[in-house]
């Protein structure tokens, strides 16, 4: 049976059409941090969700792969699909090897379980700590997950808000597993890169085995401009964070254009412009070749060249 959804109100959809990006990503670009969401009628969204996309599946996902020059993906588990994880499984295992995933699981997931999505082409589970996107997040559930998949090589991807980072610095520490950090952690933008709290942030780095996403300006973002219109200096106010830790950390980070960009209600960015952004940040081929494509090849495709 097929279920239709009706998308939260103020839902903005993706970008249709994006520009061709002025800044060519070098061959072998992987969009570290990307989604599908449904289609609905095909894979339900999950019950315990707090909002509901429209739909936004592999074909398009990677249709704008191809268009704006990247050769691989890593597919994120979205909190819409809760610990379901078979639209993400589907798209991954539709990419004939140019995708990975990340999943949801529970903490009574089997071995057996694990094995087939390991096989599937998920390398690791995402702890989401962000009250707008789940109920919960016990930490001793979650401490049980992360022990369950240490051993398969697989990592924790963390979602936390900038200022909670003193509280769960502990947790993560605890955890026996890399950790890859989505969004630079979100920062408070407003806030000096060099204050006290991205410079925990930069800490907590160092003294880990953690890697992190230089992605999602557009959310961190106050003061804009949004990257809409042709704007080639978009985001300004993000910009010194992600540069501080590419500056920092040049063989740790990653990038992800986060499409179709989940709970944007004020504006949608044009894809290719997000493209654009990156420069900004990463500002040497150098830079550049380690986040778009040593990197994310070390962590997903090890035994693959570029
Ligand atoms: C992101 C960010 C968000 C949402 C999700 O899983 C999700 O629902 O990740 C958000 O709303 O900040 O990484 O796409």
């Amino acid at each position: 049976m097929s279920t239709q959804f009706t998308k939260t109100p103020g839902w903005l959809d993706w970008y249709p059409n994006p520009t061709t990006p002025r800044f060519a990503l070098p061959p072998g670009t992987v969009d570290a941090h990307c989604h599908v969401f449904g289609p609905g009628t095909e894979f339900p969204f999950a019950p315990e969700r707090k909002y509901t996309p429209g739909d936004a599946g592999k074909e398009q996902l990677f249709a704008l792969r191809d268009h704006l020059g990247i050769s691989r993906n890593v597919i994120v588990q979205a909190t819409c699909h809760g610990a379901d994880n078979t639209a993400m499984i589907d798209a991954v295992q539709a990419s004939k090897g140019r995708a990975r995933g990340i999943a949801t699981v529970r903490p009574d997931i089997t071995d057996a379980e694990l094995r087939r999505l390991d096989d599937a082409g998920v390398r690791g589970v995402r702890f989401n700590f962000l009250k707008r996107l789940v109920s919960s997040a016990p930490r001793d559930e979650l401490a049980s997950i992360a022990k369950k998949i240490a051993h398969l090589g697989w990592h924790v991807v963390i979602y936390f808000e900038g200022a909670e980072l003193e509280d769960l610095e502990g947790f993560f520490t605890s955890l026996p597993t890399p950790l890859v950090v989505d969004h630079i952690g979100r920062p408070d933008v407003t806030k000096p890169v060099n204050g006290p709290e991205f410079s925990r942030f930069l800490r907590f780095v160092h003294n880990n085995d953690a890697w992190v996403k230089v992605s999602c300006p557009e959310r961190l973002s106050l003061t804009g401009p949004p990257a809409l219109h042709g704007e080639q200096h978009a985001y300004t106010d993000a910009v010194p964070f992600g540069r501080q830790v590419i500056a920092e950390f040049p063989d740790r980070v990653l990038w992800g254009t986060d499409w179709p960009h989940p709970n944007l209600t004020d504006h949608m960015p044009d894809d290719g412009l997000l493209v654009d952004y990156i420069p900004h940040v990463a500002a040497t081929p150098e830079q550049q070749r380690k986040l778009l494509v040593t990197n994310p090849m070390r962590l997903y495709w090890p035994d693959e060249d570029a």
